[in-house]
């Protein structure tokens, strides 16, 4: 497969100004008329027209009205180039293109007997031939006709101008999208749906119409969707001055989707999983997943929509910024510090759990990558979570109201653009006369740095010394780093755990400040420290780095216990626990004894029981390193003893702390109805982990509990959450309960995706009953959700029996990334990434990953999406 490089990006050679767009839409047959006019563009020396078409039958080309012959265009792969042609053009294509084949759910395909698109990054192509690429915007008018009957409601981006009757029982409808857009953003929807709709008023008066599409069944699900979508635009306007440019923002749930959602222009189609939910059906997981999904996506209307991407390796450009967005809108709409605290709490773990990993994996690309085989590939964590590391850090940098200037400057200079990376970060820099050139090395270094941490205090000088070293380890076609434009942001505690007022060079810097690292080696001293102090370094996770520092248990505990920063106390809880889990694993592995000491105990237990504390956070401050994150901290994994000793510290917090953790577990009940507030939430994560615990330890009244809350929740946070408990603790009560979550919600596909992973990721459940439950009749390879649901929980969620010794896991593995990448490219490339790390596992385990990887890559008929990943895991 060709690699594409950044270097070689050229500006298009015809920029396109208008497209029509005509449909007749057939699931075995659909008919696309383009006609669309094109100028020469002047930043191009290129006198060709090149457009991109992928498994389109081609039925007639027409130039400025003559249709051109073979000999007029050359095909060439995807690309169809027609040469020397003039500086106006109008080209009339007619294509054909069959939407019930198209298993990959990209371009134009069915679900559920109705249609749908997904044209981002280059799905456009395969609808109709175009210059498909983001620094071509045009204005859209399209016209979609299809059967009355089957497909009553036809939308598409815009504004609604025109629909009608047919006559031969077919109707149509014609949609004028007014903005320029790039084609990634185009979409249609021809289904049988209903919706839920209200008029909202704008923050200028004017009046928009909201709706929210769902499947006939689904109304009862979808006031959460519309809720968040009306405080996303109330957002977006009182945070940012950014309103809704249309009349119209329409909404569209859909079954088979390969991701989370997706911006379509005024047309945002999602996957049910970010849309549908009720107390009955959806976690509060679910509820918080809801309102960030419609966040983001709305939000894209300004970060990625007005102004998009120059070219796809600036994808971070609207993600990693659209990310940062979502994550502090759902911060303000808790509102609370400990809430806000909270959120950034999860995403340091997401950013530990997966970034972290891939920055040192085969897959490594900087924020911006340099290349690629399959820009599909590049929709990962690096561009969007660190990327909205890389946003935040401006913030951190400049201040709120220094970052503030610097979007509004952006957008001064670049709505209706398509720009890069470096555009955003000129802007940030020219808003608040910062020179941040240095800053640049985010975008283009890959790899997770780490900063080593010394300190010295000086009871005579009074004085206390930081000094730091950043390094960042080689990753894949990057040797050497140069250091990075680091915020990191100290506090001091003094010994009554307050904390001490910061001077440095005179100025008072008040509690907290933020120190910029730009060297490999920099030295900060403080001033009039009236005592040795415990360092609080990195707070509020100032910087997407991993900090080295030799904190003693002491310190830890300090903190633990005092640290004014919530994300720092918390942390310093992790490193505690982290820290015996170490201990245990490398115990576990030779088969010594395990024993986890009174001080660790006491200390989470002091944590469970401090009710000055909100729940959230005492919930996050008990939730133990995951397995994978412990296996991130050893050169030689063996899964088995990594889950041996997190199972045995479980056990034992439920064991020793019994007596708390019932006490907590009656104390955060929320009786009454439900509701997806904070205080709730928290509440419910609070006591759920305390039924953990109990079940862990085999506790009976924590059994008795389980069941019983299994019997009577009146929702599906406390419903799943006992089951999981259930399922953990290999309960008696365990098969039935299960087979009465399947029989009452049998009709819920999202609760049986939940049915599906609960049990593809119990460490009971082996590959053979995997297998058994892919031949549920429930089971769909083709749907994504219900994909992922069993097997990319059993081959990431499930450690223990993936990495079984006989390699078992792994020829399944091998087996289901092949099979799926027959459907679904993009479904299986993301499977594929499941032995990314495969280099890290003991010789033995090694062996059989390699042979699973090159039976993979041995595969003559493979998808590029896939070929990239094993062939990069093999390099
Ligand atoms: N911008 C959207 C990306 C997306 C996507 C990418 C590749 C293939 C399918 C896809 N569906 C959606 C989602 C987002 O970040 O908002
Ligand atoms: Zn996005």
């Amino acid at each position: 497969p060709q690699t594409i490089y950044r270097k070689d990006y050229t500006p298009p050679s015809y920029l396109v100004d208008t497209v029509e767009l005509g449909f007749d839409l057939d699931p075995a047959r659909t008919i696309v008329a383009n006609r669309m006019t094109l100028r020469r563009n002047p930043d191009s020396a290129q006198r060709e027209i090149e457009l991109y078409g992928e498994n389109l039958e081609l039925v007639a080309l027409r130039m400025n009205g003559n249709t051109l012959s073979e000999q007029d265009y050359r095909i060439e792969g995807s690309l169809l180039t027609i040469p020397d042609t003039p500086e106006e053009v109008t080209l009339e294509i007619e294509t054909i293109c069959v939407p019930e084949q198209n298993t990959t759910l990209n371009g134009l395909y069915t679900s559920n007997g109705s249609f749908y698109t997904q044209c981002e990054a280059e799905g456009f192509r395969a609808i109709t031939y175009f210059p498909d690429r983001p620094d071509v915007m045009a204005v859209f008018t399209v016209m979609l006709r299809a059967d009355k009957d089957k497909y009553p409601v036809l939308l598409s981006n815009g504004n609604l101008v025109e629909e009608g009757d047919l006559g031969d029982g077919r109707h149509y409808a014609k949609w004028e999208d007014p903005f320029k857009k790039p084609s990634y953003l185009f979409a249609l929807v021809a289904a049988r749906l209903v919706c839920q709709e209200e008029t909202f008023r704008l923050a200028d008066g004017r009046d928009a119409l909201l709706q929210v599409w769902v499947e006939e069944g689904n109304l009862d699900k979808t006031d959460y969707a519309m809720q968040s979508l009306k405080n996303s635009i109330r957002w977006d306007e009182e945070r940012w001055n950014l309103e809704l440019d249309l009349d119209r923002f329409m909404i569209v749930a859909v079954g088979d989707f390969n991701m989370g959602a997706m911006e379509n222009k005024g047309l945002n189609i999602f996957n049910t999983k970010f849309v549908l939910a009720n107390p009955r059906v959806a976690t509060d997981i679910d509820f918080q997943g809801i309102e960030a999904v419609v966040g983001h996506e709305y939000f894209h209307n300004w970060t990625g929509n007005r102004v998009t991407c120059r070219d796809w390796f600036q994808l971070s450009l609207k993600e990693g910024l659209t990310v940062f967005r979502d994550q502090e809108f759902s911060a303000d709409m808790i509102g609370t510090e400990t809430g806000r605290a909270v959120g950034r709490i999860d995403q340091v773990r997401t950013l530990r759990q997966a970034q972290f990993p891939e920055d040192a994996g085969p897959m490594a690309h900087p924020v911006r990558p340099d290349s690629f085989v399959e820009i599909n590939n590049f929709y990962t964590v690096t561009v969007y979570e660190k990327g909205a590391e890389v946003v935040r850090m401006y913030q951190t940098l400049l201040g709120r109201d220094g970052f503030r200037k610097g979007m509004d400057l952006y957008f001064e200079r670049h709505d209706g653009q398509a720009v890069t990376c470096d555009d955003f970060r000129r802007a940030m820099a020219d808003a608040n006369g910062r020179d941040l050139s240095l800053f640049e090395r985010w975008y283009s270094q890959a790899g997770t740095p780490v900063v080593r941490a010394e300190t010295r205090y000086d009871d005579i000088a009074r004085t206390y010394t930081i000094t730091f070293f950043q390094s960042c380890p080689a990753t894949p076609g990057q040797t050497s780093k140069f250091p990075f434009h680091i915020p990191i942001a100290v506090g001091l505690l003094g010994a009554d755990g307050r904390d001490l007022p910061l001077t440095i060079g005179g100025e008072h810097l008040g509690s907290t400040t933020v120190l910029e690292l730009t060297e490999s080696e920099q030295t900060f001293v403080f001033e009039n420290v009236p005592e040795q102090p415990t360092p609080s370094i990195l707070r509020d996770f100032s910087a997407p780095i991993i900090l080295d520092y030799n904190y003693g248990d002491a310190d830890l505990l300090h903190l633990f216990n005092h640290d004014s920063d919530a994300v720092n106390r918390w942390e310093a809880g992790q490193r505690l626990a982290m820290g015996r889990l170490l201990k245990l694993t490398g115990e576990a592995g030779v088969g010594a004894p395990l024993m986890l000491d009174d001080t660790f105990l006491l200390a989470m237990g002091k944590m469970l029981s401090d009710e000055t504390l909100d729940p959230s956070f005492r919930e996050q401050a008990l939730l133990l390193p995951s397995e994978g994150m412990v296996a991130e901290q050893i050169e030689v994994v063996n899964p088995l003893s990594i889950h041996l000793a997190r199972q045995f510290m479980r056990a034992n917090i439920g064991a020793r702390l019994r007596t708390e953790l019932l006490a907590q577990y009656e104390a955060n009940q929320t009786p009454g109805e439900y509701s997806p507030d904070a205080l709730s939430i928290g509440k419910r994560a609070l006591k759920n982990l305390c039924l953990a615990y109990l079940t862990a330890a085999q506790d009976e009244e924590g059994l008795a509990l389980a069941q019983k809350q299994f019997d009577e929740a009146g929702n599906m946070t406390d419903r799943v959450a006992a089951l999981s408990a259930l399922i953990h603790a290999r309960a008696p009560g365990a098969d039935a309960a299960l087979q009465r979550f399947y029989d009452e919600f049998e009709d819920e596909a999202l609760v049986i995706d939940k049915w599906f992973m609960l049990q593809a990721s119990a460490a009971t459940t082996d590959v053979a009953a995997v297998r058994g439950l892919m031949r549920h009749p429930a089971f769909n390879l083709r749907n994504p959700n219900r994909a992922r649901s069993l097997i990319s929980s059993f081959c990431a969620g499930n450690p223990v029996q993936f990495h079984a010794p006989d390699g078992s896991g792994y020829a399944f593995w091998a087996e289901q990334v092949i099979t799926l990448d027959g459907l679904n490219p993009q479904v299986a490339s993301r499977l594929a990434r499941a032995m990314d790390r495969w280099r890290r596992y003991t010789p033995e385990l090694q062996e059989h990953m390699k042979k699973a990887l090159q039976q993979v890559a041995g595969q003559q008929r493979l998808s590029n999406d896939v070929r990239e990943v094993v062939g990069k895991a093999l390099a």
